[in-house]
């Protein structure tokens, strides 16, 4: 079996992916993805200037995933930028995604500009659903300012670009979310990040696990499989054809990976998985999705891609 896909223009030769966030902050994380079996890598958000993020302990493991609040600890958007500039030198037909974010509104055009003017031809995911950062509220659960700073990147940015969303959690906020994103030229969107501020307690000490925010932080894992299964089958069923999907959340299996691309995913990212289990999750996972593709007789993705039966 085949786990090549494409997102707009772009081939890739395998589905897996790392989530932003995840195995890379640094070149040397960046580097280990890339010579995993993953299909691409995207680089940890980077911000206009380099932070070091909320107060540790910010990560946790939990039973069945993850907790974090690191607060956009990242070297610079300049950083990621020069890495990728590189990657691409070095790796001329494999793409990769620059993840970056503001920490104010007006932050998104000027990142739009900058990567405009470089030399960057990859893909570049705007991340509008960050849950740490305290006092400032996920982007894109507010749909005027999601809407305002959309206008403003792409008045600026010509490249292919995608935005990295939040789940959302009723079929009104589907709608008039894939309504604002259907009016701008996006390649992809990535669905979905962290479920924010949930809290998880030690029951020894009755204490929270992780210090910002008094224990608040973004879900990964397996608890948030099936709300990462409906937004991306939410999202395919309401957004253009054009605009591919990136599924993220709650991937352990091969058959987790299979269920979102059912669902729609053209390709699926790796976040408490990768966190927990190292870059051999690409291997087991694409060993454990071949298997499971050969077992319902596919050979590639695009022939069950979307094809979720429904009673
Ligand atoms: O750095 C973080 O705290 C973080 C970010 Br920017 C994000 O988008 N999602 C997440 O779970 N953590």
């Amino acid at each position: 079996a085949s786990l090549k896909t494409t997102l707009g223009d772009y081939r890739f030769d395998n589905v897996f992916m790392n989530a932003s966030g995840v195995h890379c902050e640094t070149a040397a994380e960046l580097d280990e993805v890339a010579a995993s079996p993953a299909g691409t890598l995207v680089t940890k958000t980077g911000t206009l200037q380099p932070r070091s993020g909320n107060p540790e302990p910010r990560f946790a493991v939990l039973e069945l995933g993850t907790i974090n609040s690191m607060g956009l600890p990242n070297q610079g958007v300049d950083y990621y930028l020069a890495y990728a500039e590189q990657f691409q030198a070095q790796h001329p037909e494999q793409p990769i995604f620059l993840s970056v974010a503001g920490m104010q509104p007006s932050d998104f055009p000027v990142l739009a500009q900058k990567i405009q003017d470089s030399g960057f031809t990859g893909l570049t995911e705007f991340n509008l659903s960050c849950p740490n950062v305290p006092g400032k509220p996920q982007i894109a659960y507010d749909l005027a300012t999601t809407a305002e700073i959309l206008t403003a990147i792409f008045t600026a940015f010509k490249k292919p670009a995608g935005v990295k969303l939040p789940p959302y959690f009723d079929l009104a906020q589907f709608d008039q979310v894939a309504a604002i994103l259907n009016r701008y030229p996006l390649t992809f969107i990535n669905s979905i990040n962290s479920r924010g501020n949930g809290l998880w307690i030690d029951p020894e000490t009755d204490t929270t696990t992780i210090r910002p925010k008094g224990g608040f932080g973004g879900i990964g894992g397996q608890y948030a499989k099936p709300v990462a299964l409906a937004n991306v089958r939410a999202f395919r069923q309401r957004l253009r054809a054009d605009i591919g999907i990136i599924g993220t959340g709650g991937v352990t299996t091969g058959r987790d990976a299979y269920e979102l691309i059912l669902c729609g995913a053209n390709l699926v990212s790796l976040g408490s998985v990768l966190a927990t289990e190292g870059v051999g999750a690409f291997s087991r996972l694409t060993t454990e999705l071949k298997a499971e593709m050969a077992k319902k007789g596919y050979s590639r993705v695009d022939e069950f891609r979307g094809q979720l039966n429904t009673l």
